[in-house]
């Protein structure tokens, strides 16, 4: 079925989500919510895509919820929530694959969130996030209150989520909020290099690697510990793992298969 507010564009290994209704800077409604759960459902099962990309068309990454939409169809916020925003950063956090945000323009409300859920985030110098939520009366949602601080701590998340204002990329570089940035007329093939290069590792590996992290801030050192015992067991028995050790005692490059 083709998609009209998420474009899939598949690169050997890799799949670029575009986030397409760049005329309201990509702000979901609930057919692009709807569609984008689909089509994250869909990666997540095809063995064959070991990275995603998510971008936005245009000008911007994502301005959140429509908020016309809201209004127009009098919509109750705590089912688009729970409809469309949790199952979108569910879907991204339990990914068992690497996925890129590659923010390419302004980042704000649920927007901006859905971003920070992202493994990896780069951005283009121009681009910015806002928590926005707070210039309307509400609070910030799609994992928001549960990333910021973990990522930044609770002072910076604090001020971000009151304040509402523009953290530019450099900056949320600086704060450790993403990863890095590109200028503008790059940022698509650095992306790409960074999401191929992740396609190639052993995917399994990293999908334990993330179940771990999730974890980390809710165990005890005790449960993780167990809890790294388990995955690092099941890593043991992958194909990639043998062919890792095979080809630093054979010095040679080694062909991983994501299994
Ligand atoms: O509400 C619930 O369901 C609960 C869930 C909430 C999750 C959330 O995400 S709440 C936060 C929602 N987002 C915002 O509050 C951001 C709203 N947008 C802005 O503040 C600004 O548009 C930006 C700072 C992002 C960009 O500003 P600027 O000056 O570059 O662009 P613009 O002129 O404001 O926007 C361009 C067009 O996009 C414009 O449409 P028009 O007039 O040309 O037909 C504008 O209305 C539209 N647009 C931008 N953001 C949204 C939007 N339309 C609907 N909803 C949007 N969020």
């Amino acid at each position: 079925m083709k998609n009209r507010y998420i474009l899939a564009e598949e690169f050997q290994s890799v799949v670029r989500l575009t986030l397409n209704r760049s005329e309201k800077l990509n702000s979901f409604n609930s057919e692009m919510a709807s569609e984008f759960i689909d089509v994250l459902t869909e990666y997540k099962e095809n063995k064959n895509i070991r990275c995603i990309i998510i971008t936005g068309k245009g000008r911007a990454f994502c301005a959140g919820q429509d908020l016309a939409e809201v209004i127009e169809q009098g919509l109750e916020l705590g089912e688009i929530v729970s409809k469309c925003y949790n199952p979108i950063i569910k879907l991204i956090r339990e990914m068992p694959k690497p996925i890129i945000a590659s923010v390419n323009g302004v980042a704000a409300g649920a927007g901006a969130n859905l971003a920070l859920a992202c493994d990896i985030v780069v951005a283009s110098r121009e681009a910015f996030f806002i928590q926005a939520f707070s210039k309307i009366g509400l609070i910030p949602d799609s994992g928001g209150t549960f990333m910021l601080p973990r990522l930044i701590g609770m002072a910076r998340a604090t001020a971000l989520t009151y304040f509402g204002e523009k953290l530019m990329a450099d900056d949320a570089v600086d704060i450790g909020l993403i990863y890095k940035r590109f200028e503008e007329e790059h940022l698509q093939k650095e992306t790409m290099k960074l999401a191929i290069k992740l396609s190639q590792m052993p995917t399994l590996g990293l999908a334990f690697t993330k179940e771990a992290l999730n974890k980390s801030f809710e165990n005890s050192l005790t449960q993780q510990l167990s809890l790294e015992e388990e995955l690092q067991n099941k890593a043991g028995k992958t194909y990639d793992y043998s062919e890792g050790v095979a080809a630093f005692i054979e010095k040679r490059k080694p062909q991983f298969k994501g299994e």
